[in-house]
């Protein structure tokens, strides 16, 4: 092959499979740049994002390289320090596998070829197809995922060409069922940050929420200061989870089975009379309705349903009460589980009541925050379509837009077609259950645009991939903080880009314009934005970007503060009993339904965290990969040796519908109980541009075929799907 022409070729080639150039080199983008670098170590202050707890940061550049980032001191997020995954955040910016340049399909989608474009074609074929959908179906035709602060600035492009399908899966596929069971019950919800006082809690019950593995900063730093000062822990798992071997009590309950020992806890507490009887008669609505209705939940009822005996749950109740109200009974982040997941939320959220932490010092704070204004722009043209995720409020209680909602809408053309995505920021085949009818659904768009900064497999699918900068590189919206003590903070470039990747704010601005929607962007650049929103709340860019971020006055966040102890209910009271729920032919107090059993020989599937990744976005990142580079299958050590199988085998998975997996490790461990195995979440890669992450590991989403959908909100529960294992080499 002649040379320019083999150069050529290769040029071709490896844009196809989205990488090229110094491919394997970990190379800084400053070295890269037309400058020269400047000598010295230069500090920039900024907040992170490898994940949406928006720890703030300070990012050290040495002689024109990117060398460290590290909590910034004055930060009541981080106090200071990031997690793992923060710290290793630089290996986003360094990471070979990155994408460099917009990129066109050249074949079926799926197949992962492209030819690489310039922004102004890629942008004009992205322009000239919505404007085609918009003429022939309507604006509301084209639907916006967008998870996490980057997304700002398309969600207003996309208000501005007239659409309201806007979802992320933060709502349908992570907490909406708590913040559906929070809002029914105190009228309001638990926010993130979480308004968790666990920094003062003398008591802390962990349902779940696997803390120590699930890293959001300021929490794992409160619950092992909570640990030192030897606060009571009470943690519910199926597995000996990290937070577990803390435990005073450790409750390895069985799968599903939440809500029944919800209700034996509250039934001990009511027919005890433990409770916070001032409390509940100055704030309650309904609680005799309620306590009636708890009767027959008593702990020797719950032992065949839970595994956990009848006395650990009065011990335990017991002791959250001895505690109150500086008892916190958490609720959870990921919460969609089995389907009653509202209803299991709300229940959290009654126990609490109960207690009587929510407003107390050691429960639930009430967060403050500091007045900065939106960019005054021009209003948004009416759209004459309601959204298209919940038609006829199916979900009554659907208070966000449903992802699940949106992809459905997308295969049956009701209540009207969607006949375009733009995905920014969430691998929607890792994140939403069912990875065969998103790719259905994507099968009947006109199109599919994907913003990432790696070839994610959902951009894999993608008519047109828009490549942006990472978090280092780039400014964001400000982040107006509502946490115990107000803050303002700013995301701003630390480095350059290495290569054609641009910043979220310039693609929807530069898509507006194509659009014809230029009035809607009025600003000049994102600096001219953030000025106008910092200068109406008196405050400047200048000093954000030397700062990082502006604290505001301490305000009172408890009721004994002198925060008013409302409930923005119906009644204005906590609700104990639900008038909204019975209205709507729900049960206005919980009651319990058994889970599906396993089917025999088969176990539950059940998924979380590990410390040094986050969701499917880290595993390409060099320096988080090198902590952990592929997930283990935790299985029972019995029920390993039953089945012949140690630790260090290795196994491939099947679940309920024929669907295997990758092969991977074994972890025979008495951690976990017979009936479930558990993975890490995010592994198995299946997209050929991942290099560094394709094939390890086995990936739990592939294995959710199955799901239940929660009735009260459309949340899709995922702990739903039962597999068995078998030797790798037998497939
Ligand atoms: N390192 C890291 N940390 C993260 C993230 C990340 O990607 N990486 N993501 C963040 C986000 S967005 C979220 S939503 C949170 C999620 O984290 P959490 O809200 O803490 O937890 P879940 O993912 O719901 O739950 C996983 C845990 O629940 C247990 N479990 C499974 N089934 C049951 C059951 O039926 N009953 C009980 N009691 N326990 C059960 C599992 O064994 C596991 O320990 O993590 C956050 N923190
Ligand atoms: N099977 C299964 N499904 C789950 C969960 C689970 O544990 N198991 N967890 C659920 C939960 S709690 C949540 S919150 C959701 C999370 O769901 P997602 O937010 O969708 O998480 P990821 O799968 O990591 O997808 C993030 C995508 O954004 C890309 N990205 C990272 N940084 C940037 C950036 O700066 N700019 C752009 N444009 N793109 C970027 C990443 O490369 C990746 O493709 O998933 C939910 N779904
Ligand atoms: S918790 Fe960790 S990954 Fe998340 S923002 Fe903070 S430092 Fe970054
Ligand atoms: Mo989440």
């Amino acid at each position: 092959m002649p040379a320019l022409s083999r150069r050529r070729f290769l040029k071709i080639s490896t844009a196809a499979l989205f990488a090229a150039g110094a491919a394997g080199r970990l190379v800084s983008a400053a070295t890269t740049a037309a400058t020269r670098p400047a000598l010295g170590v230069r500090r920039v202050p900024t907040f992170c994002d490898i994940c949406f707890w928006k720890c703030n940061a300070i990012a050290s550049v040495r002689d024109g390289q990117l060398w460290k980032i590290e909590g910034n001191p004055n930060d009541p997020l981080s106090r200071g320090r990031l997690c793992p995954r923060g710290t290793g955040g630089i290996g986003a910016h360094t990471d070979p596998d990155r994408l460099r340049t917009p990129l066109i399909r050249t074949r079926e989608r799926g197949a992962e070829e492209w030819k690489a474009v310039t922004w102004d074609e890629a942008l004009d074929y992205v322009a000239a197809r919505m404007k085609k959908i918009a003429a022939e179906h309507g604006p509301e035709s084209m639907a916006l995922f967008a998870h996490g602060i980057g997304g700002t600035f398309l969600k207003h492009a996309f208000k501005a060409y007239g659409s309201p399908n806007i979802a992320a899966p933060s709502f349908a596929q992570c907490r909406g069922p708590r913040d559906v069971g929070f809002n029914l019950t105190f009228g309001e919800e638990v926010g993130s940050p979480e308004r968790t006082d666990i920094a003062n809690a003398e008591c802390l019950v962990l349902i779940g929420s696997h803390l120590g593995e699930n890293m959001h900063n300021t929490q794992v730093q409160e619950f092992a200061d909570a640990v030192g000062r030897g606060t009571r822990l009470i943690v519910v798992d199926p597995r000996f989870s990290v937070a577990a071997s803390k435990a005073a009590h450790y409750l390895p309950i069985r799968p599903g089975t939440d809500l029944a020992l919800l209700l034996a806890w509250m039934q001990v507490i009511v027919t005890e009379k433990l409770y916070d009887a001032d409390y509940v008669t100055r704030h309650g609505h309904g609680f005799d309705a309620f306590a009636a209705s708890l009767a027959s939940y008593t702990p020797e009822w719950a032992f065949p349903e839970t595994g956990i005996d009848p006395e650990t749950i009065r011990v335990t109740a017991r002791e959250m009460a001895r505690h109150r109200p500086a008892t916190l009974v958490h609720p959870g982040r990921h919460v969609n589980w089995n389907g009653d997941d509202a209803q299991r939320s709300r229940a959290i959220a009654l126990l609490n009541a109960l207690l009587g932490s929510w407003g107390h010092k050691g429960g639930f704070y009430t967060p403050a925050s500091m007045d900065v204004a939106a960019y005054p722009y021009p209003a948004y043209p009416k759209s004459t379509k309601p959204k298209v995720d919940n038609p006829g409020r199916k979900y009554p209680f659907a208070h966000e837009a449903i992802t699940t909602g949106i992809r459905e809408a997308t295969l049956t053309g009701q209540p009207y077609p969607i006949k375009g995505w733009m995905v920014y920021a969430t691998n929607l085949l890792q994140a939403l259950p069912n990875e065969a009818e998103t790719i259905r659904a994507i099968q009947q768009l006109d199109l599919l645009v994907v913003v990432d900064v790696i070839p994610s497999e959902i951009a894999g699918w993608a008519d047109v991939v828009l490549p942006e900068t990472t978090y280092l590189e780039r400014y964001d919206d400000l982040n107006v903080e509502l946490f115990k003590e107000p803050f303002v903070a700013l995301r701003q470039p630390v480095v350059e880009p290495p290569h054609d990747q641009k910043p979220n704010w310039w693609i929807a601005k530069k898509l507006a314009d194509k659009l014809g929607l230029g009035a809607f962007f009025p600003w000049q650049d994102i600096e001219q934005y953030l000025e106008t929103r910092l200068r109406s709340a008196g405050l400047s860019l200048a000093q954000l970007q030397r700062e990082g971020l502006i604290r505001g006055p301490r305000q009172p966040i408890y009721f004994d503060d002198g925060v008013p102890a409302e409930f923005p209910t119906p009644s204005g009271k906590i609700e104990f009993y639900s008038h909204q729920l019975a209205d709507a032919g729900f049960d206005p107090v919980p009651r319990y339904t058994p889970p599906e059993p396993a089917p025999p020989g088969t176990f539950r599937l059940l998924f979380g965290r590990a410390p040094m990744h986050s969701f499917s976005r880290t595993h390409t990142n060099r320096l988080l990969s090198d902590l952990m580079s592929e997930n283990a299958v935790w299985l029972n050590a019995v029920a390993a040796r039953r089945l012949g199988l140690k630790t260090g085998d290795r196994v491939r998975l099947r679940n309920q519908d024929g669907m295997l997996s990758n092969t991977v490790l074994v972890k025979a461990t008495p951690r976990i109980r017979p009936d479930c195995v558990f993975l890490v979440h995010g592994f198995g890669h299946t997209a050929r541009g991942l290099r560094h992450a394709f094939g390890k590991g086995a990936s739990d989403a592939q294995l959710i075929t199955r799901y239940k959908t929660d009735p009260l909100m459309g949340g899709t529960a995922m702990n739903v799907n039962f597999v068995t294992l078998e030797p790798a080499e037998a497939v």
